[in-house]
């Protein structure tokens, strides 16, 4: 039964980290929440409905801009929450085109469909940006970190897209007046990261070592650094974006950087294993074309007039995560 009082949300990329996440949060906020799910048969449909019970799922695709019409007409949402992409970097570079049409167009086609069905001009949207546009090299870093003033470089197809979808929130912010924000936030991960990041990699990789499933794991680049923060955390931040009198962009980050190397040593000693190196072999398949150094979020406009600040450091990251995945390794045959 859909409360008349209750808040409205459209969430795209529901079966994804974030929208997760950011539905269960808003559950608990009692919105009544709406996600848009892609395909006719998608595998991860009826995880998302044993999990978000309270969701309801809206068939549709960010490149399908008649979808999204739809979607707006069932949802009628208060806020829109664009969290689909083809997120993972490295994939971005074996499927670009498909990256720019998903990832960048993908944004214009959900703000289109905004502004045509939104008469009243009062639907909020947040746009998930990334750290990614920033490239993390030498020249452009300032030393306590990017933050919302400093310039974009992209290393990738996939950080290219994300420009897009961020120049154009901007612009539809300009020129149509809408509530149209931006959140450009740095690493955040967790037990619901997909297997495909570096991060989950690793815990997943760890937890079957120690129950005796796996021997090593096979990584790229394990000098990158990166601000990793936890993604529950980081959709509060979302959240209260659209809350703000004013739209504005907000960086979202921990203040803290650290490698891949780093982020190994602290899993294996979880399960009792302080030197790594011989559970890790290099595979070059795992590196990029191009690589983004070193990454680095100042998060002081946030925490200054959102009030936000991450909770979970990054050692509680690492050991969460281990304890998630070795508890789902050790239930599995
Ligand atoms: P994720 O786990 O990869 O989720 C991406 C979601 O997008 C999935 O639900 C996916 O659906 C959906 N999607 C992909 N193509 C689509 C299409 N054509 N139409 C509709 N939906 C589509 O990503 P995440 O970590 O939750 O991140 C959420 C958003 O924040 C992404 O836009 C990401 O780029 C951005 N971001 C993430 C981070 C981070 O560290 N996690 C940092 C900065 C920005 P399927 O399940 O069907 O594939
Ligand atoms: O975990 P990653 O794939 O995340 P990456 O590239 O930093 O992107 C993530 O964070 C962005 C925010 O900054 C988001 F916008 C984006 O959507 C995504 O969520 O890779 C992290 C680092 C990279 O330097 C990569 O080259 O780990 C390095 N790496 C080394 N071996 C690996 C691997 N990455 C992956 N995925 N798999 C490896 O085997």
């Amino acid at each position: 039964m859909v409360s008349a009082n209750k808040k409205r949300v459209l969430i795209t990329g529901i079966t994804g980290q974030d929208g997760g996440h950011l539905a269960k949060l808003l559950h608990g906020k009692n919105y009544e929440v709406f996600g848009l799910i892609r395909g006719q048969n998608n595998p991860k449909r009826e995880a998302t409905i044993k999990e978000y019970p309270y969701v309801t799922l809206i068939e549709g695709d960010v490149t399908d801009y008649s979808s999204l019409i739809r979607a707006m007409q069932v949802a009628k949402p208060d806020e829109v929450y664009n969290l689909a992409a083809i997120s993972h970097v490295g994939h971005s570079f074996k499927v670009p085109q498909l990256t720019s049409d998903v990832t960048g167009k993908g944004v214009l086609n959900m703000l289109e469909a905004i502004r045509v069905t939104d008469l009243e001009n009062k639907v909020r949207f947040y746009q998930a940006s990334t750290s990614e546009m920033f490239g993390g090299l030498e020249y452009n870093r300032p030393k306590n970190g990017y933050n919302e003033e400093s310039s974009f470089h992209p290393r990738s197809p996939y950080g290219v897209a994300k420009l897009y979808g961020f120049w154009i929130t901007k612009n539809y912010r300009e020129s149509y007046k809408m509530f149209a924000v931006s959140g450009i936030l740095f690493n955040h991960e967790g037990e619901r990261r997909g297997l495909e990041f570096v991060t989950r990699k690793i815990t997943n990789a760890v937890a079957r070592i120690k129950l005796g499933k796996q021997d090593f794991i096979e990584l790229g680049d394990l000098w990158p650094k990166r601000d990793w923060g936890y993604a529950g955390d980081y959709v509060e931040g979302m959240w209260r974006m659209l809350q703000r009198d004013e739209p504005k962009d907000y960086v979202l980050a921990t203040g803290e950087t650290h490698s891949i190397e780093e982020f190994l040593s602290l899993a294996f000693k979880e399960i009792g294993i302080d030197d790594w190196k011989p559970y890790v072999k290099q595979n070059p398949a795992f590196m990029r074309p191009a690589e983004v150094d070193l990454l680095l979020g100042d998060p002081s406009k946030a925490e200054r007039e959102l009030g936000w600040k991450r909770k979970v450091d990054f050692p509680g990251l690492v050991r969460l995560m281990v304890k998630s995945d070795l508890n789902i390794e050790s239930k599995k045959i």
